[in-house]
């Protein structure tokens, strides 16, 4: 073993011993990445255990995997709220790792009123790089005169910002979709896939909308349609692998959402449905699929509710975020995901 791994092994069984995460500053020791941020050792799933996090988008840049998650917020009567009041999401969050062991904190990235007309709620989002710049793709509330669940989107010339709202104004209002099932919040949980020249948003609850986006990535080209995609509820989450297209989304479970997904030959479809990818969520209502591959190997990114914090134990709006390898058969579907976890 070499010396950099057994200071490796040997943190890792400390902090997983702490039975949580034990921040260090970067620079203090072997495992430093940075010179001012906290790191941590993953110790199994939930992967942070000081925050409640949600939502997670991971995205691969320049050998590093990053993963936004929004920050789930204990408030005072939270546990009888209902209506959306469930949740208490005012920021962004941003970590990430070079290895899956070894996570550096980047702290908050965005908040909803990084966006002048948004008034809070930072529900799902993703980031994508494209040309050296990060888009920041978001679910938030609008205010006046975009008053509903909206897709902002922001950008950085980094992937931990500093963001900034790319069009000042909704890349998608409420105006622009049919209310369908879920009224004036189905504009949530955009996805974006880059494929080659052509990029596609794609986002909603209730119903499925995809558009494509034009090459500077700010703006809709052409249509809204919709996909249907049975059980849909939705988390959308977009990825390619080899030739095939896969649409992954949170989908009707029994008492709480699961993960199923439908591939495609192309991005015009047709869609087919596969079935679930993974089951319920321990203890959450809600569950959301992020998919990446990094160095090699594919990863399911999603959240359950099993961490307590401060003598505040999970909840459908305080969630923690945790990762398992993905699999495909020789056919290119997706292996069932048994959940993980390191409590
Ligand atoms: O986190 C708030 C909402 O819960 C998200 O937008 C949905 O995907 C669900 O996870």
């Amino acid at each position: 073993m070499k010396k950099s791994d057994s200071i490796f092994l040997g943190l890792t069984l400390v902090l997983s011993a702490c039975g949580g995460n034990v921040s260090k500053k970067a620079g203090d020791d072997a495992v430093a990445t940075a010179d001012t941020l906290d790191t941590f050792v993953f110790a199994g799933n939930p992967i942070v255990r000081d925050k409640f996090t949600a939502d997670p988008a991971p995205m691969v840049h320049d050998g590093r995997l990053y993963l936004y998650v929004g920050h789930d917020e204990y408030y005072a009567g939270q546990d009888t709220a209902s209506g959306g009041k469930e949740f208490n999401i005012t920021e962004w969050l941003c970590y990430s790792t070079d290895d899956m062991k070894t996570w550096t904190d980047h702290g908050s990235v965005l908040r909803p009123t990084d966006f002048k007309w948004a008034v809070g709620e930072a529900w799902a989002s993703q980031v994508v790089e494209k040309n050296g710049k990060f888009y920041y793709y978001t679910t938030v509330q609008g205010g006046e005169p975009y008053v509903g669940k909206a897709v902002g989107v922001a950008v950085s010339d980094s992937p931990t910002g500093p963001f900034v709202d790319a069009i000042g104004r909704p890349l998608v209002s409420d105006d622009m979709t049919d209310n369908g099932k879920r009224g004036w919040w189905n504009d949530i949980d955009p996805t974006v896939l880059i494929d080659g020249d052509d990029a596609w948003l794609c986002w909603g609850n209730g119903t499925c909308f995809m558009a494509k986006l034009k090459p500077n990535m700010i703006e809709l080209d052409g249509e809204i349609r919709t996909i249907d995609l049975p059980g849909y509820v939705e988390g959308p989450w977009l990825h390619k692998a080899g030739d095939t297209y896969y649409l992954t989304y949170a989908s009707f479970g029994k008492g709480a959402e699961t993960i199923s997904y439908a591939t495609a030959p192309s991005m015009d479809g047709p869609w087919t449905p596969q079935g679930e990818l993974t089951g319920r969520a321990e203890n959450s209502f809600t569950i959301h699929p992020g998919i990446v591959e990094f160095n090699g190997t594919w990863y399911l990114f999603y959240h359950n509710a099993v961490l307590e914090i401060d003598g505040h134990k999970g909840a459908i709006g305080r969630r923690s975020v945790c990762v398992d390898t993905l699999r495909y058969t020789p056919e290119g579907l997706m292996i069932p995901v048994q959940q993980t976890s390191g409590l």
